[in-house]
């Protein structure tokens, strides 16, 4: 017959014969399943096609292989660390001691055999050695992707505004720079210095398949850097909350082969076409002069006398694939919306709803297209 120094040990003695066992069963077989499940999605990534997403389960740069090694590396530890306790407690559970019928507990005598510290000290041991493991891995991978490499293949300056971005090419030859909006073009496997400023508040670049985040913080100049050995569209996203619109303050990486890239560069440094017919001249001239009085304030357009600063340069929009920050595709009907309201598709964006006659729009996006 068992007998008990206090009721805590009964208690004890109790657990351990597994009154509660079906319940550490479950918990424990739940916990397992969970884990499972979580890294289902990692695992039916689609490892193949160009990004357009968000996810950073996948890189396709230089810049995030390791991490997104480091990424699996930490979640299969988490898992080995998980499946081994439930393993344990599973066993714990159905190993049972020896049975005694619940009228006799109150007087069975509680053996111990040992203090039980050595598996304190060795699951201490392991936990703390496995913890070290990841944080030096952690601190390596860090410190491989800090700094943009010396050879950079050009710097991009981009600033965030509220709320959408500024994309400037910088050049030595100040000829060549210029300046665009809301999607950044690269050519594939070179690195490209990023230099983060902002006019307004605090706002963070992040590209998931490329980079991980850095902020725009007021009065300084934080430095990243991006390259992508695919070409494709990769998903850009604000990520430091800025005020109302910030969920509308995307942007994209577009990533295309160095001959490409260099045919838009030249072309972007190009003034906009003219029509050439005679009515088209006609048409446009009346059309230029209602984009100068209702948006020159605020937009730049290279050649022209429109140079605002409030809001994206338009000098070569429609070779832009997106407008308003990623929020709505280039399209004709898009770009009709957004002059004519743009209150209603961003409210409280900085491009207020401007009362223009229905000719005077006809004409400014006419003119709008011609801005190739
Ligand atoms: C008071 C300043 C202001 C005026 C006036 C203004 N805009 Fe804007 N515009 C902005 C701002 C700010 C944005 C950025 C909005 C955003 O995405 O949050 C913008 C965005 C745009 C965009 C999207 C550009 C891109 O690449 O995403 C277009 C196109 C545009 N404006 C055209 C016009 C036209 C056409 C007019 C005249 C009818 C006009 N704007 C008048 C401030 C202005
Ligand atoms: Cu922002």
């Amino acid at each position: 017959m068992k007998r008990f120094k206090s009721a805590n040990d009964q208690a004890a003695y109790i657990f351990y014969l597994g009154a509660d066992r079906r319940a550490n069963v479950a918990v424990a077989l739940a916990g397992i399943l969970v884990c499972l499940m979580g890294s289902t999605p990692a695992l039916a990534q689609d490892q193949s096609v160009l990004s357009h997403g968000l996810s950073y389960m996948t890189a396709f740069g230089p810049k995030n292989y390791a991490v997104v090694t480091l990424l699996y590396g930490v979640i299969v530890i988490s898992l080995v660390v998980v499946t081994i306790i439930g393993i344990l407690v599973l066993a714990g559970s159905l190993i049972r001691g020896v049975r005694v019928a619940p009228a006799a507990i109150a007087t069975v005598q509680v053996e111990r055999r040992g203090s039980g510290l050595p598996f304190v000290y060795t699951a201490v041991a392991i936990s703390f050695l496995v913890l070290l493991a990841s944080a030096v891995w952690n601190y390596v991978v860090l410190a491989h992707i800090a700094g943009p490499p010396a050879n950079a293949a050009m710097t991009i300056r981009v600033t965030g505004h509220q709320w959408w971005w500024e994309i400037a090419y910088a050049d030595k030859d100040v000829s060549r720079t210029f300046t665009t909006a809301n999607e950044i073009r690269i050519p594939i496997g070179k690195p490209i210095r990023i230099e983060l400023g902002t006019v307004d508040v605090i706002h963070s670049f992040w590209v998931p398949a490329l980079t991980g985040k850095m902020d725009t913080i007021p009065g300084q100049r934080n430095v990243t850097w991006i390259q992508a050995d695919k070409p494709g569209v990769y998903r850009g996203q604000c990520t430091e909350y800025c005020g109302q619109q910030h969920a509308h303050m995307g942007f994209i990486v577009l990533a295309q082969s160095p001959t490409e890239f260099e045919t838009w560069r030249n072309h972007q440094l190009e003034p906009p076409r003219s029509p050439t017919s005679e009515e088209g001249i006609r048409h446009l001239a009346t059309a230029q002069s209602a984009f100068m009085r209702h948006c020159a304030v605020c937009h730049t357009v290279r050649g022209t006398a429109a140079n605002g600063k409030v809001g994206p340069d338009l000098s070569h929009l429609m070779q832009r694939q997106t407008i308003a920050a990623a929020t709505l595709p280039n399209s004709i009907g898009a770009l009709s919306g957004w002059i004519s309201n743009p209150q209603h598709i961003k409210p409280g964006n900085l491009m207020p709803t401007l009362d223009i006659s229905a000719a005077d729009l006809n004409g400014i996006r006419d003119f709008l297209q011609t801005l190739k």
